[in-house]
């Protein structure tokens, strides 16, 4: 019989191993807390699939925090996530794209451990042409209580994470994780109902062929991003480039981890601060790129590092293999290129 590891399996061996260098046995909690954010997974891409026939296509009447149309699956993304964590006894707080405020548990410190941070659906414009979306999700320790507040806790820098991951609806189902300890993916065995590992110690090339970015607001970008596109477009990194551009992050990212290139949301004249959100987008999807080899900046500094003022906070937010990201820094910096 062919020998598979699924993702539950893999979190475990990966902890046993991390706490046997200490001298500690893993309790399970945490493989326990993710297999929350699978099993909600599995109930949304079953959903997807579902799309077309079932009454799920279009809007749900309702707008989210941000002011967008909240769309049927967004709510039910956020429902599954919100059901799934919510019943086991270590998540402490979940923060949704979806709602407002953090939804918070009455768990004492020592059990409630974790914060899980997450957008249920990413890319839910593209649901209803039957384009690829995903769900992101990051995972922060709970603070003593003599450190800070719980609300302090989910307003941590990102390099704090102890674990993100997402997964990308495509033709096929797959999740991407890490807890710092390098990035693994898993492909969803639909016969058997179970993420499967398909790579680990994942590596994004260190060059790519490809940028990504919504050209359209190109006119309104700071000059430095509209110059630093031509120098791709026109071979100054070595090559020509091609542009792919898919409008789900996740998609976007997921070709960037495997193929290199550059991801780029700059600041546009409507969203001077960015488009996309700092605790639940750029933050898991920076930490994964770092555990991968990959750079990723708002333009005035590594995401890792921004310290988060609230929980929708946006940030501009570009993210891509080693190459092109120095080559994005040296031209924000004011060094020429040329
Ligand atoms: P969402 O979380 O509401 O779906 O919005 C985020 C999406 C990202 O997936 C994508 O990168 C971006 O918005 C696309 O924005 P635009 O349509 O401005 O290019
Ligand atoms: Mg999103």
């Amino acid at each position: 019989m062919a020998m598979i590891t699924t993702v539950q399996q893999h979190i475990l061996q990966q902890q046993q191993e991390q706490m046997k260098a200490s001298g500690r046995e893993a309790s399970g909690t945490f493989s326990w807390l993710l297999s929350g954010i699978t099993l909600a997974t599995k109930m949304i891409e079953a959903k997807i699939r579902q799309a077309g026939l079932a009454d799920v296509l279009g809007a749900a009447g309702a707008e989210n925090v941000q002011g967008e149309q909240q769309q049927k699956l967004d709510v039910y993304a956020n429902q599954a996530l919100l059901h799934c964590l919510g019943l086991r006894d270590s998540v402490a707080a979940l923060v949704s794209e979806e709602d407002e405020e953090p939804v918070t548990f009455n768990r004492d410190a020592e059990t409630g451990k974790y914060i899980i941070v997450f957008d249920p659906l990413d890319g839910s414009s593209n649901i209803d042409v039957n384009v690829n979306v995903g769900t992101i999700f990051s995972v922060l320790r709970r603070m003593p209580a003599e450190l800070g507040t719980l609300e302090e806790s989910i307003l941590q820098q990102g390099f704090r994470q102890v674990a993100a991951g997402y997964v990308v609806y495509g033709p096929s189902t797959v999740l991407v994780y890490t807890t710092g300890n390098g990035v693994h993916s898993f492909t969803l065995d639909p016969t058997i109902g179970a993420f499967v590992l398909s790579e680990e110690q994942m590596k994004m090339p260190e060059q790519g062929s490809y940028y990504s970015t919504n050209e359209a607001n190109a006119a309104t970008w700071p000059e430095e991003y509209r110059h630093y596109v031509a120098l791709l477009r026109d071979g100054g990194l070595g090559k020509t480039y091609s542009s792919r551009y898919i409008g789900s992050l996740v998609a976007d990212f997921h070709r960037t981890l495997l193929k290199g290139g550059v991801f780029l949301y700059p600041p546009t004249e409507k969203q001077a601060k960015g488009k996309l959100r700092l605790l639940y987008e750029a933050n898991p999807l920076a930490f994964i790129a770092e555990q991968a080899g990959g750079i990723a900046t708002s333009g005035a500094g590594r995401i890792l590092d921004i310290k988060p003022e609230g929980i929708h906070q946006r940030t501009p937010f570009c993210v891509g293999s080693k190459r092109e990201m120095e080559a994005l820094k040296e031209i924000l910096a004011g060094v020429a290129t040329k």
